[in-house]
C-alpha cells in the first residue's frame, strides 16, 4: 500500500485516476488535507475544507461489470463500520453510497472507472472535524460532522488508518467470495431498507417501499405491490413504512 498525502489538490480522485492510467499499482492511496474541486456524483460539488478525511483508493478489480456498483457500497459498510468500532456512532447507509449519522450525511461516497474498467477508483469524503458554519445554509440541516457528533475532534490519521484496513478486509471479502455476507451487513447497517422513498433517476422519479437491494446492488421498490430495480439514482427518506 503506497499512501501519498497532499496539503491541497484539485480532487484526490483526479489525482488518483491519472496515476491509475499511467500504471500506478492497486492500493494506491490519494489523501489531502484539502480540496479544491472536490467531486460529487454527476458532476455535483464536494465540499472539502481541511478537516476531514478526502481520500481516494486505486483497485483493479477483476469482477463483472455489472457487480461494479458493489464497491462503493462495499465502501460504505468499511465506513460505518469504522464510525462505530472508533467512536461509538451508530452509522447507518443511505442508499447507494451515504454514510448517515441520525439522518444527516457524515460521508459521500464516488467510485469511477477507467475505461475498460483498467481500473477503479473510489473517492471518500469524510467529515471529520469540520465546523457546521463551513457549510453553506441550505446543507447545515442535511449534513454532520464526527466532531460535531462527539463534540471532540479526532485523529484524522487514525481514522485513515483504520478506514483503510477495514476496507481492504471488506474488499478482499468481496472478490475473494461474492456478495451475499456484505449483503446482508449491507442490510443490517441500512437506514433506506424498510422507509417509504422517492428516487430520482435520469428517467424518472419514483416513489415507493425500498424493502431490498440485490446481487448487483440495485434497490428494490415495491411501487403498487410491483417491484422495481433501480440500479442508480438519487434517494430520499420519507417516512418508516
Ligand atoms: C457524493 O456525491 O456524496 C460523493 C462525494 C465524494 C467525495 C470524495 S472526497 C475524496 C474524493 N475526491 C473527490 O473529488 N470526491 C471524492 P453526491 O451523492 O452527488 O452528493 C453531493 C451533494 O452532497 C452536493 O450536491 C451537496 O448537496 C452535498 N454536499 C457537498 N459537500 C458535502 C459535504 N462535505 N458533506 C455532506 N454533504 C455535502
Amino acid at each position: 500500500m503506497m499512501i501519498l498525502h497532499f496539503k491541497e489538490v484539485d480532487s484526490t480522485n483526479e489525482v488518483a485516476k491519472k496515476l491509475a492510467a499511467i500504471g500506478a499499482p492497486e492500493w494506491t492511496i490519494v489523501s489531502s488535507d484539502s480540496q479544491t474541486e472536490g467531486k460529487g456524483r454527476l458532476g455535483r460539488r464536494w465540499i472539502s475544507p481541511q478537516g476531514g478525511l478526502w481520500i481516494s483508493i486505486v483497485l483493479r478489480p477483476d469482477i463483472e461489470e455489472s457487480r461494479l456498483p458493489i464497491i462503493p457500497m462495499v465502501s460504505g459498510i468499511s465506513v460505518a463500520k469504522v464510525l462505530c468500532d472508533m467512536y461509538g456512532l451508530p452509522a447507518k447507509l443511505k442508499w447507494p453510497n451515504d454514510v448517515l449519522l441520525k439522518e444527516r450525511k457524515v460521508c459521500g461516497i464516488l467510485a469511477e472507472a477507467g475505461e475498460n474498467v483498467e481500473y477503479v477508483v473510489v473517492g471518500i469524503g469524510i467529515n471529520a472535524n469540520i465546523d457546521m458554519n463551513k457549510f453553506p445554509a441550505q446543507l447545515r440541516n442535511s449534513t454532520t460532522t464526527i466532531s460535531t457528533e462527539l463534540k471532540r475532534e479526532v485523529d484524522l490519521n487514525a481514522l485513515k488508518i483504520g478506514l483503510l484496513d477495514q476496507f481492504k478486509e471488506d474488499y478482499n471479502n468481496l472478490i475473494r467470495q461474492d456478495f451475499s455476507i456484505l449483503k446482508e451487513e449491507w442490510r443490517h447497517l441500512s437506514s433506506t431498507l424498510g422507509q417509504k422513498v422517492k428516487v430520482i433517476t435520469p428517467k424518472e422519479i419514483i416513489e415507493g417501499n425500498a424493502i431490498d437491494i440485490d446481487g448487483e446492488g440495485a434497490l428494490l421498490i415495491e411501487v403498487s405491490g410491483r417491484i422495481k430495480r433501480i440500479f442508480s439514482g438519487d434517494c430520499i427518506h420519507l417516512s418508516n413504512f
